[in-house]
């Protein structure tokens, strides 16, 4: 595994028994949950899901929110990662680990995710065709969960006629279209377009996100979307003004 002791980072031995030093990209000690988020790391790039997972379920149970473990620990690890990653300092396997690891960890949480009261709003969320990411998308669909939506997650490489079809079967309020790589922006178009064309599913609200809209600005104009959010709190609010907005002016 490679190392860079130098640069004052390094990921740990195969045994895990190492932490990473700081400084960190995407982590700040000082930011909210700043120590957890640093421990958290750590223990994944020791390989230990199950303490990554302890602290993670101990920190509920101390009454923090799963909104908070999603925004300031779980989502900047995963920024982390990919960094280490597009660095060398890691490996794909050990990055595919990390992240199945948290997708178990995000699952653990879902029985303190499903609230009783109910918004009478509804969100479809879906990756374009080709789309592998879909972490994110799914922690978007658990914000919307837990304001009490009512959430129907496809995830990852969803072709088009199937987004419109199961639009047309369960209708949606909003669409939400999760896009991370560049290469995948057409297909973001060509998707939103499908739906707009669909006379059962077209009034609905498109909101389009993900890493590929974080880097390139206004881009879901182009794309034909009514929106786009940085991450999951932003998307609720942004989500529940146009919906609003619709049901009110028609
Ligand atoms: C995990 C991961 C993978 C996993 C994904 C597994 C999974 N189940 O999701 C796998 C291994 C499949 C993968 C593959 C690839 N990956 Co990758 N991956 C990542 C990594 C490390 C983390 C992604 C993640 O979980 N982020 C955490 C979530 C919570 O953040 P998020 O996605 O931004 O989501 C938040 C917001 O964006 C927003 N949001 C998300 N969706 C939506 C939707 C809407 C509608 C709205 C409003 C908001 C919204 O809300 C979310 C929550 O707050 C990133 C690093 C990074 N910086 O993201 C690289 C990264 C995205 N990958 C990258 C690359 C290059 C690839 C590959 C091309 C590698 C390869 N050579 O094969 C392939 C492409 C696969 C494909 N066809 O899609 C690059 C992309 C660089 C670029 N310039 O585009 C990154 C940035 C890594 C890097 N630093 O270089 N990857």
């Amino acid at each position: 595994m490679p190392v860079n002791e130098g640069a004052g980072i390094h990921a740990g031995d195969d045994r895990g028994c190492r932490p990473v030093r700081q400084p960190f990209k995407f982590i700040g000690q000082d930011g909210p949950l700043g120590v957890l988020a640093e421990n958290y790391l750590n223990a994944m790039l020791a390989r230990d899901r199950n303490r990554a997972g302890g602290l993670v379920m101990e920190s509920v149970s101390r009454g923090t929110s799963v909104r908070d473990l999603y925004l300031h620990v779980l989502q900047p690890v995963q920024y982390e990662i990919g960094w280490l990653w597009q660095t060398g300092r890691i490996s794909v396997g050990h990055e595919h680990y990390c992240t199945n690891s948290t997708q178990l960890i995000m699952s653990m949480l879902y029985p303190r995710m499903f609230s009783g009261k109910r918004a009478g709003k509804r969100v479809l969320a879906a990756c374009v065709q080709g789309e592998l990411h879909e972490l994110g998308l799914r922690m978007l669909t658990d914000f919307f969960e837990m304001d009490g939506w009512d959430t129907h997650y496809l995830g990852a490489n969803m072709p088009p006629d199937g987004v419109v079809s199961t639009m047309e079967e369960w209708s949606a309020d909003v669409l939400a279209v999760g896009v991370t790589m560049h290469y995948h922006l057409d297909e973001a178009q060509k998707l939103i377009r499908a739906v707009r064309n669909s006379e059962r599913a077209g009034r609905a609200v498109v909101l389009v996100g993900g890493y590929a809209c974080l880097v390139t600005g206004n881009i879901w104009q182009k794309l034909g979307a009514d929106g786009t959010a940085g991450d999951a709190q932003q998307a609720i609010a942004l989500a529940s003004r146009l919906v609003e907005g619709k049901r009110n002016h028609g």
